[in-house]
């Protein structure tokens, strides 16, 4: 029977949360409606899982996103049907572009009420499809704990991805068959290939001006010394690509560049290669088409060698390239001392070089700065030891959702999201749920009060300067934004700071006392 509810405790709902809890999915990121009332009892019975709301869906799939990118598990998310789903679709856009794990619950009408065509109707598998790895609707009482198994392992999965998994309301509510949650049965990364290896390792013998470019795994600290050795020992350059999940970097590890986000500067970086290593990256394109500039930013004649796919395990590929080509440990050169504080005018230059000073020590960085943080990772090499999360989709409105789940996997370190104003306010109610969980979180807003980048992008595609209808589109300075009195709104203490000297002091007391704190910065 699904049209009656079942016991508390026995309902398919209940079994869906067991299921989840059984494969160490234990937070939610949460924004229900009345299709997943049951889901939402059954998580009332289940203290273990640890539910977050967020005031819009997009803080819910960002939230996990950064969550997940922390903790190297999933988190569930609650979504409320299509729409409900939809408004998160960005974020989980952003997050199946990072290979992050992640399983959405999306709730429903019972399955009986779907031919009614009732107001929130919609084909939710359909769009659930092109921002998901993998969908599964759940398709009676007995399906919910093996469905809610294969969507945490598909998420789960080498590289990882976004699990859509559609609950639908009868099935939540339905009394529940006895018996164990379905286990999850996880695809490992798969270990590199050997032709792959010695192709990778005969072609770095040969002399040809050789980058190697990385992501994923590959940039975390172990592995990062692998491919520090394998350079020093080959000549080889090392590059990380344009956007990653996760960078460990600051402290003793190694500096590692990143390619430029404007076409223009990456041609110049990489036009010196004769050959490409990817492990675990995609040979590099440009962001956009601009007319006159090429696709792909790889010379022309330039030899592209994959090494390591994103399934495969990339520290190991790293590691085992290290051993075929006789990489010993090598020393790194000395980074360029960061420079000495600034006074005066508020740039974020002088931002870069306050952080770079006073980032605390394991702190983790959240950059949604968009044109303001460009330049960042110069200033930033010689700081503390941290770890760089980066949108990774091109669709703003991560960063202060990210730092929210990334404040919930890692309640031990700080977080600092550098968060440019206009991606901001796409999904500034994450403050809320921030000042909510009192998550460590300080939140630097550049507040230059217009779509900067955009300004840039209509040059670069060759349409012209901006006129007064183009003006209108792409700066918001009438009227001014108050990120402070945002922010307090929002339950979130905050304060402005207008020179360099005022947010060195604000970002100073900010890394030192817990709790969130938002500084908007003047620039
Ligand atoms: C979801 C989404 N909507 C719109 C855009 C187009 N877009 C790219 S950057 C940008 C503005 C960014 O402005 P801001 O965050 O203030 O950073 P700034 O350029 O000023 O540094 C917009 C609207 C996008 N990339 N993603």
């Amino acid at each position: 029977m699904t049209d009656q509810p079942g016991n508390p405790g026995e309902t398919g709902a209940d079994v869906l949360c067991d299921t989840l809890l059984a494969n160490d999915v234990d937070v939610c990121f949460a924004n229900p409606g009345t299709s997943e009332m049951h889901f939402v009892a059954a998580l009332d019975r289940k203290p273990a899982m640890r539910c977050v709301l967020g005031l819009f869906e997009g803080v819910v799939s960002g939230a996990a996103d950064g969550y997940a990118r922390m903790a190297g598990k999933p988190a569930a998310t609650l979504l409320h049907t299509g729409p409900g789903m939809a408004n998160a679709m960005a974020n989980m856009h952003n997050a199946r572009r990072a290979n992050t794990p992640m399983v959405n619950v999306v709730g429903d009408h019972a399955s009986y009420h779907l031919p009614y065509d009732a107001a929130l109707t919609s084909d939710i598998d359909t769009l659930a499809r092109p921002m998901s790895g993998h969908v599964r609707r759940i398709a009676g009482i007995e399906d919910v704990s093996p469905a809610t198994a294969e969507s945490v392992a598909a998420s789960m999965s080498a590289p990882g991805t976004v699990s859509t998994l559609i609950l639908p309301a009868n099935f939540a509510w339905g009394s529940a068959p006895q018996g164990a949650p379905a286990k999850a049965q996880l695809r490992a990364p798969t270990r590199v290939d050997d032709t792959r290896l010695e192709a990778a390792a005969s072609a770095l013998r040969d002399g040809k001006k050789t980058l190697i470019l990385m992501t994923g795994t590959a940039l975390r600290e172990a592995p990062l010394e692998d491919a520090h050795r394998i350079a020093a020992a080959t000549g080889a350059d090392l590059l990380a690509q344009q956007a990653n999940a996760r960078l460990e970097r600051g402290g003793s590890r190694v500096a590692l560049n990143r390619v430029p986000y404007p076409i223009d500067q990456a041609l110049e970086v990489l036009k010196v290669y004769e050959r490409v290593i990817l492990v675990g990256a995609k040979a590099p394109v440009g962001f956009f088409a601009y007319p006159g500039k090429p696709s792909s930013l790889l010379p022309e004649g330039c030899e592209v060698l994959t090494l390591a796919d994103p399934t495969d395990d990339l520290p190991g590929a790293l590691d085992a390239l290290a051993q075929a080509v006789g990489a010993k440990p090598a020393p790194k050169p000395q980074i360029a001392a960061i420079p000495d504080l600034a006074s005066g005018k508020l740039t974020p230059e002088t931002i870069a070089i306050t952080v770079g000073h006073h980032l605390p020590e394991n702190a983790i960085v959240c950059d949604e700065s968009v044109t303001s943080g460009r330049d960042f990772f110069r200033f930033t090499y010689g700081a503390a030891s941290h770890d760089w999360l980066q949108l990774t989709g091109g669709a703003i409105g991560v960063g202060l959702p990210l730092a929210t789940g990334a404040a919930i996997a890692c309640p031990d370190r700080k977080v600092v999201a550098l968060q440019a104003d206009g991606s901001g306010m796409y999904t500034n109610q994450a403050l809320w749920t921030m000042a909510r969980e009192n998550l460590d979180v300080c939140i630097v807003i550049f507040a230059n009060r217009r779509y900067a980048i955009l300004h840039g992008e209509l040059k670069g595609v060759g349409a012209g300067e901006a006129g007064e209808n183009a003006r209108r589109m792409l700066d918001f300075d009438e009227p001014s934004l108050d990120w402070v009195k945002i922010a307090g709104g929002m339950g979130v203490e905050a304060a402005r700071a207008e020179t360099a000297e005022g947010f060195t002091e604000l970002f100073k007391r900010a890394a030192k006392t817990r709790g969130p704190f938002l500084i908007e910065a003047m620039i």
